[in-house]
């Protein structure tokens, strides 16, 4: 187990929630992290827990990918206006991540925060009882751990869930430490054939989300920074998986933004190499800081992260996304003739 002080301070803390009623939120979108720990985490608090009634819902909409695994694990969204109870947040480094939820810290005490992020971690209202450690490299890991500290027998299903949040968290595994991969092989004792599964998340591309992807190749901006190749571009939906795309074509670093109900959203990806080598970190270095600079919020991790901007027109956050990012590669941007 990575930490056993932490995770024993969760069990604990969650006997708050024995016989209760409980609503889970993920963050905006949901992932397969906070939905894997989600889905196994409910089944635990309904055995172990003895909760009363267990809800679940992902802020804004799910995702695409969110949606391919909330069928295979046939979780259902709940309607959890007006719940009374206790709130459990997953995977939400900060409050605004869970968007439209807001009324739920009118009574702080009864939200939990179960999170491995915590740079934005002391903007949660006081008295929100906050579970959280960046030693971990996921969610689903943490609740993994909870698990074999609760002696409670994880199905193929649940080992599934939580070998999603882990795979995915760890981009693919690449950057997966030896407590990940020991919790992979633990869950793969459990029946969990990877390919078979991980096939099923992700062959469905819809078309819709093909044009899109073109769509931000053909409109797309390629600069320079030193070495690096940045690109910058427009769609109005599908940004993340856009930007995921022009790193395969070859850039470095690519940021898609397109307006949403929720104003401008900025997704942006980069290759592990640059974030290694500059130590930046998209979530922290550019995401946060161009959210807060536009009247909205961002976060996420360092190679994949997103920010909502309601003040602001896309062509000025995107160029102020790209000072951010050569002030912090420490080299001029300049645009390539196409
Ligand atoms: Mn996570």
């Amino acid at each position: 187990m990575r930490d056993r002080e932490f995770i024993e301070f969760l069990g604990k803390g969650l006997y708050l929630v024995r016989g209760e009623a409980v609503a889970i939120l993920t963050h905006a979108g949901g992932d397969p992290d906070s939905i894997g720990a989600s889905y196994t985490l409910i089944n635990i608090l309904k055995k172990i827990y003895g909760t009363k009634r267990t809800l679940f819902t992902i802020p804004s909409r799910p995702s695409t990918h969110s949606k391919a695994l909330l069928n295979h694990l046939n979780l259902m969204i709940d309607d959890i206006e007006g719940h009374e109870g206790y709130f459990i947040i997953l995977d939400a480094g900060s409050p605004e991540q869970i968007e439209e939820y807001q009324w739920i810290f009118s009574n702080p005490e009864k939200v939990i925060v179960i999170d491995h992020h915590t740079t934005s971690i002391g903007s949660y209202p006081e008295n929100v009882r906050l579970h959280v450690s960046d030693e971990y490299q996921s969610v689903c890991e943490i609740i993994y751990d909870l698990a074999e500290l609760l002696n409670y027998e994880l199905n193929t299903l649940e080992a599934e869930a939580l070998f999603a949040g882990i795979y995915y968290d760890t981009v693919r595994l690449s950057v997966a430490d030896k407590s990940s991969l020991r919790v992979v092989c633990r869950l793969a004792e459990k029946g969990v054939n990877p390919v078979e599964f991980l096939s099923k998340l992700e062959t469905k591309i819809e078309l819709s989300e093909r044009i899109a992807r073109l769509k931000a190749a053909s409109r797309m901006k390629i600069y320079r920074i030193g070495e690096l190749m940045i690109v910058l571009t427009r769609v109005g939906s599908y940004q993340s998986s856009c930007a995921r795309s022009l790193l395969s074509l070859g850039a470095h670093i690519a940021v898609a933004a397109g307006e949403s109900d929720e104003g401008v959203e900025v997704s942006m990806r980069a290759v592990n190499e640059v974030i290694e080598k500059y130590e930046i970190d998209l979530g922290k270095d550019v995401a946060e800081k161009l959210g807060g600079e536009f009247g909205g919020h961002g976060g996420g991790h360092a190679a994949a992260a997103r920010a909502y901007c309601r003040e602001g027109d896309i062509d000025s956050i995107l160029s102020r996304c790209l000072e951010i990012l050569s002030e912090k590669l420490g080299s001029r941007a300049e645009l390539m003739e196409t």
